[in-house]
């Protein structure tokens, strides 16, 4: 009974879209009873499986005029890579067109797509293109005539980046582009695009909104899930060519023989879509799994131990990636404990993985309870004097902000201080402070704005981007990692709308220089639809939603006001120990008076760390734009704002208005009911629903708590909090998910 209700109510909208035509109902109903009894209805439900690339039949008029362009497939398929190549164009053209083409070793048809490298195919070695300087990922496609047909060439110099170009083409078809007179040619500056795993051994993801870890361990490495395989090629189709598949609060167990074991099976999955494993590394292994008594990084025999290792990790997994390491942070072991620095803890490392060509990913998330200097301060302070002190192959991992991921911060001052070391990106895709899985929030404007900052480090045009990707310093070994949002939701990312932050983020990993918008249209007719009616009022919403979560939970400036621990929901009075840079209150310095971090010269001086350019507006209150004024400064709530406002009441326009803002993206959501199909069309309803109860739990809880210390009333006409402060005060979720006590 259930599946004949489902699909009864679903068909409409598949019907409509697929078929363009309106069946009658006597047809639909037959239908319906044949889908419900073969079962074939909830099998090809719409449940977000199939990401962006779910090659759904396009509309025929569309399919019929690419026909003529994709013809016949020529291209090899004799490696794992090729092969992948292959498989992907034919499930895609497959899908999208309604049938494959034939694949043949020689043109001999118009409008045939060549695929390959020159090493790979002869025809691509007989159109003698250019394919210097495209690198190992890089690639053409272009329109070409052989032997008098017109076909559509994509050529790389390697199999990876053939790989590459296969998916792009399939990208231009899924997002209705034009394939006729083609001149692409894609490379990429950014030489790793590594996604982080927060993943424990026992299924566990800190952090992590979309049920549990991908990884089986416990039947690995005999049982390959197809899970891994689709993984691959959903990071694959984006260029992401790296995953670290354990918790950078690591468990030394992933270093023994049976869990190498189970990563070389992985390894293998992944190989044929070019993508390296890397494991995060507990610092203390040599102790816990070697046996040793100490893991000094200048003791011989703790390199011993590291070198064994490494060459007993390679000898299984060849083109094993590298280490991520998290060191004397949050109470994870590290070289400080020795009394060395983080230099030799990383060099100790790159050492052992050098002679394999490994690197090592070294986390600047560092800060220690036992410095009571501003924390948004500690990173700069330890490493910056470590510049030109790491070995060639270490890269420092430097978060996007100084704090921890919060809807907004300034860009992290180390991007342009240390010109000697290749400095790697780490974005958060798990939206660990941006409302878990259900709030709709875009990250593509959170990357694009943090990327295109503009650090001055030196002159104007010094970007972020620049600087990872190595062109103001001149370093050819670059990286950006991504914290994964990926688990084993059906959805694989814990709703439809967290997919468009894993593409959003693979994209910029590709090239920083995107723009957030594209890529949201890109991903929109990829994942739900092409039609124009959808696209541009969901893009729009897409593009407003992550300010939309500023201005709900930590307007002007304001950070890092959650609930200690489980870091859902505020907590803005929250005092309470184990440390103070883990409490509210340590961030806002609200009080009677006033609210507001300073960091200014008369303060913790936070805004020295900066080039002076930047330091100089960060520093004056005449300069510093609004979304980050309390961030740097501490000002009384009646200072009076650009708009005119007082402070506490542009603060609340600003929480009210976040508020609005959700509520105006659910009556946008609503008004496409009916343009998708009503599965992921009333998931992301209801969550827009669960949005909107929690934007207001966020805005009341902390003007309650604000009213509370300035006494001062709400502006004219806006709301005061449904509940007493006392109510916000007394919740308490002991079982959120991806919490660590
Ligand atoms: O954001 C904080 C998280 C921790 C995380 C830590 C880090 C992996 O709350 O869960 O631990 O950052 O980045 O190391």
């Amino acid at each position: 009974m259930l599946a004949i209700t489902a699909v009864g109510l679903f068909l409409p909208f598949r019907c409509a879209k697929h078929a363009g035509s309106r069946l009658t109902a006597a047809f639909r109903l037959v239908l319906v009873l044949v889908l419900a009894l073969s079962g074939a209805g909830l099998a090809h439900a719409e449940d977000g499986y199939d990401l962006w690339l779910r090659y759904r039949p396009l509309p025929e008029a569309q399919a019929a005029a690419y026909r003529g362009h994709v013809a016949q497939l020529v291209l090899p398929a004799a490696t794992p890579r090729q092969q992948a190549a292959r498989d992907e164009l034919l499930r895609g053209l497959g899908g999208l067109l309604g049938q494959t083409p034939p694949t043949s070793d020689a043109v001999s048809v118009d409008g045939a797509v060549v695929v390959g490298t020159p090493a790979s195919s002869p025809t691509i070695a007989r159109l003698r293109l250019d394919t210097r300087g495209l690198g190992h990922d890089g690639y053409l496609i272009r329109s070409a005539v052989i032997a008098g047909h017109p076909v559509t060439v994509v050529a790389a110099a390697d199999d990876v980046g053939a790989l590459y170009g296969a998916f792009h083409l399939l990208r231009l078809l899924q997002t209705g582009g034009s394939i006729a007179g083609l001149d692409l040619r894609e490379t990429t500056r950014m030489k790793l695009r590594v996604l982080d795993h927060w993943d424990d051994l026992n299924g566990h993801v800190e952090r992590g909104y979309a049920g549990n870890s991908i990884w089986g361990w416990q039947k690995l490495p005999d049982w390959l899930e197809p899970r891994y395989t689709d993984y691959a090629r959903a990071n694959a189709s984006i260029g992401i060519n790296g995953t670290v598949l354990n918790n950078v609060n690591a468990n030394a167990a992933i270093l023994t023989p049976p869990y190498l074991d189970k990563v070389k099976a992985l390894a293998g999955v992944f190989r044929p879509y070019g993508i390296r494993v890397y494991l995060s590394v507990k610092f203390s292994a040599p102790i816990e799994i070697g046996g040793l008594k100490t893991a000094d990084p200048l003791d011989p025999a703790v390199q011993r131990w590291w070198r064994a290792k490494a060459d007993e990790i390679y000898a299984l997994i060849p083109d094993f990636g590298g280490f991520l390491v998290k060191a004397n942070s949050e109470g994870q072991p590290g070289p400080q404990d020795y009394g060395r620095t983080h230099a030799d803890g990383a060099n100790m490392l790159a050492d052992a993985v050098a002679p394999h060509g490994g690197i090592v990913m070294w986390r600047a998330f560092v800060y220690s309870q036992a410095n009571t200097d501003d924390r948004a301060k500690q990173a700069y302070t330890e490493f910056k004097p470590l510049d030109g002190k790491f070995r060639a192959n270490v890269l420092l991992q430097v978060k996007n902000g100084p704090i921890d991921f919060q809807p907004r911060e300034p860009f992290n001052p180390l991007f342009g201080a240390m010109p000697k070391t290749p400095l790697m990106m780490e974005f958060q895709v798990t939206k660990e402070y941006l409302g878990f899985a259900t709030h709709l929030a875009y990250l593509g404007p959170l990357f694009e704005e943090t990327l295109r900052a503009d650090t001055m480090a030196r002159g104007k045009g010094s970007t972020v981007a620049r600087v990872i990707d190595g062109e103001l310093d001149g370093h050819a070994l670059t990286g950006i990692a991504g914290v994964a949002n990926i688990g084993t939701d059906r959805d694989w990312s814990g709703s439809d709308f967290n997919q468009a932050n894993w593409y959003a983020y693979g994209r910029l990993a590709w090239n920083p220089m995107l723009d957030a918008r594209s890529i949201a249209e890109e991903w929109v007719r990829m994942t739900f639809s092409d039609d124009a009616a959808f696209v541009k009022p969901v893009v729009d919403m897409m593009m407003q939603s992550r300010e939309a979560v500023v201005d709900y939970m930590t307007p002007l400036g304001l950070h890092h006001l959650m609930g200690k621990g489980h870091h859902y929901g505020p907590a803005p009075w929250d005092a309470s120990g184990p440390r103070a840079d883990w409490t509210p209150v340590y961030y806002h310095r609200a009080d009677h008076d006033g609210i507001g971090f300073d960091r200014s010269s008369s303060g913790s001086n936070a805004v020295a760390q900066y080039a002076p350019p930047v330091a100089g507006t960060f520093n004056d209150l005449s300069k510093i734009p609004d979304a980050y004024l309390l961030w740097f400064h501490h000002v009384p709530w009646n200072y009076r704002m650009r708009s005119g406002r007082t402070l506490w009441d542009e603060l609340v326009v600003h929480y009210t208005q976040g508020v609005d803002e959700v509520k105006q993206m659910r009556a946008t959501w609503q008004r496409m009911d009916g343009r998708i199909d009503a599965e992921r069309y009333r998931k992301a309803a209801v969550f827009l629903g669960i949005q909107e109860k929690e934007a207001l739990w966020w805005r009341d809880a902390s003007i309650a708590y604000f009213q509370s210390l300035n006494g001062l009333p709400l502006p004219a006409g806006y709301a005061p909090p449904q509940h007493p402060l006392s109510y916000y005060e007394s919740l308490s979720f002991p079982f959120v998910p991806g919490y660590r006590p």
